[in-house]
């Protein structure tokens, strides 16, 4: 048995996830043909279905007249019906703007791929549109002893040089983060929303290291520098590097990075918290030791149950939620309804989701769309038969080394409740009989 804890939101964000505009009589449209394609008698009650319908029997403009010329549009953009998907920011997290967090709306996106406009954003420091012609990127030694020749390259260099792409997620190490303190945040947006996926395009850090004549005996750590007024530096052990898997990027969803995510060039360390992602990147130095910047001491460590902290856990561990239905949406009707999600793992592959819609009483297995991807978002699904009863959903997601995404009460018995770092819990929605969907915590 369990017991569960409704929060009350915090003053100030928005409590509605967005709803798509599908509007009742149009979603009734669906269930009805759903139902009846199942009993087979679909063509026969088409028809009548579409006769009382104006949006069917009355030819709307855009079927008559002359749509908008080629290239209205130079750069493409959403749909006007689109605009309430945004990324937002939290009231409750920081009050300074420049210095803070945009959530991404996880709520109203298919598939694995970010959209780049709605890719979350983290800045120290605000975000600049730096000039590339302008921005060097610099690679050194911590003495010569540890690489031979020192470089400075332009964007263009870079540009010119042999590329690798490969697709993964990004994931904030504060993620989910105001929910070790039982903080109830009202939506998935806010919960989990400091997680993107893209195609990142860049040069193999790796292969600059050894255009600079790295030694990688004596060499063990990298340091990497953004250029924006935060100076954001990060240690990454070399370990990490070898395998190309470290990228100098460019590129985003095809496309040069956007300025927010930093532009023209950003480190793409897979697997890692995405404050090791450095943006507006500047340097990269190589050492023996951690550095132990600022970065990494006052932030970033995780605030264990006995006071200690750990420092440098870098690695995003297993984690899963379900999307849809989640926090802040209705369930309009009971009877079928998909339950569809992310799950995600630093170390590898997903290999299983397991969704449970009765507390984690009973759980079965969700299916993957693939290509299921090491350190990248995979897509879950589950068919669910919502009958009108409070339910409470989780998932939950093992990833290819066996790791099991824990629950609430395994988490805090090791790390605690104080801590805001790297909380991979299994998130709980509550579908109330009115079909309200609430952040919940069992315990
Ligand atoms: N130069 C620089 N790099 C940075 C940051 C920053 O403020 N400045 N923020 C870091 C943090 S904490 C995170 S979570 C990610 C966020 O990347 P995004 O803004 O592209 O989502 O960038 C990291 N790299
Ligand atoms: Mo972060």
């Amino acid at each position: 048995m369990f017991s569960i804890s409704l929060r009350k939101a915090p003053e100030g964000f928005l409590t509605q996830a967005d709803i798509r505009h599908i509007s009742k009589g149009r979603r009734d449209l669906f269930a009805g043909a759903f139902k009846t394609a199942l009993s087979g008698m679909a063509l026969a009650s088409l028809p009548s279905l579409a006769k009382d319908d104006p949006n069917i029997m009355e030819l709307p403009a855009h079927s008559k007249g002359l749509g908008q010329g080629v290239a209205t549009n130079p750069y493409g953009v959403p749909s006007q019906y689109e605009k309430n998907i945004q990324r937002r920011e939290s009231p409750g997290l920081t009050q300074v703007t420049q210095a803070g967090v945009s959530f991404c709306p996880l709520q109203s996106l298919f598939g694995i791929i970010t959209p780049s406009g709605l890719h979350f954003e983290r800045h120290h420091q605000g975000w600049w549109d730096i000039d590339p012609t302008k921005h060097r990127l610099m690679i050194n030694g911590s003495d010569e002893k540890m690489l031979k020749r020192p470089m400075v390259f332009t964007m263009d260099e870079l540009l010119r040089m042999p590329s690798m792409t490969r697709t993964h997620f990004i994931e904030c190490g504060a993620n989910s983060g105001m929910e070790w303190g039982n903080v109830a945040v009202p939506t998935v947006q806010y919960t989990h929303g400091m997680l993107s996926c893209s195609e990142f395009t860049g040069v193999p850090l790796r292969a600059l290291l050894e255009l600079c004549g790295v030694d990688f005996k004596r060499a063990k750590f990298v340091l990497a520098e953004g250029a924006d007024g935060s100076s954001m530096t990060r240690t990454i052990p070399l370990s990490l590097i070898q395998n190309d898997e470290v990228l100098v990027a460019y590129g985003q969803n095809g496309e040069m990075l956007r300025p927010e995510n930093g532009y023209p060039l950003r480190l793409v360390v897979p697997g890692v918290q995405g404050v090791s992602w450095v943006k507006y990147l500047r340097r990269i130095e190589v050492g023996d030791m951690p550095y132990a910047t600022k970065d990494e001491v006052i932030g970033y460590a995780d605030l264990m149950k006995d006071g200690l902290h750990r420092q440098y856990t870098s690695i995003q561990e297993v984690k899963s939620v379900i999307t849809s239905p989640s926090g802040g949406q209705v369930l309009l009707q009971k009877g079928f309804c998909n339950i569809s999600g992310v799950a995600w793992s630093g170390r590898g592959a997903i290999k299983r989701v397991e969704v449970s819609v009765d507390g984690g009483r009973n759980w079965r297995v969700a299916r993957l769309q693939t290509p299921v991807m090491s350190k990248c978002l995979t897509r879950f699904q589950i068919d669910w038969s919502w009958g009108g009863d409070a339910s409470l959903l989780m998932s939950r997601a093992v990833d290819e080394t066996g790791h099991i995404q824990p629950t609430y009460a395994q988490n805090r018995a090791v790390r605690g409740s104080r801590g805001i770092y790297h909380n991979n819990s299994i998130q709980t929605w509550l579908v109330e009989q009115s079909g309200e969907v609430k952040n919940v915590q069992l315990s």
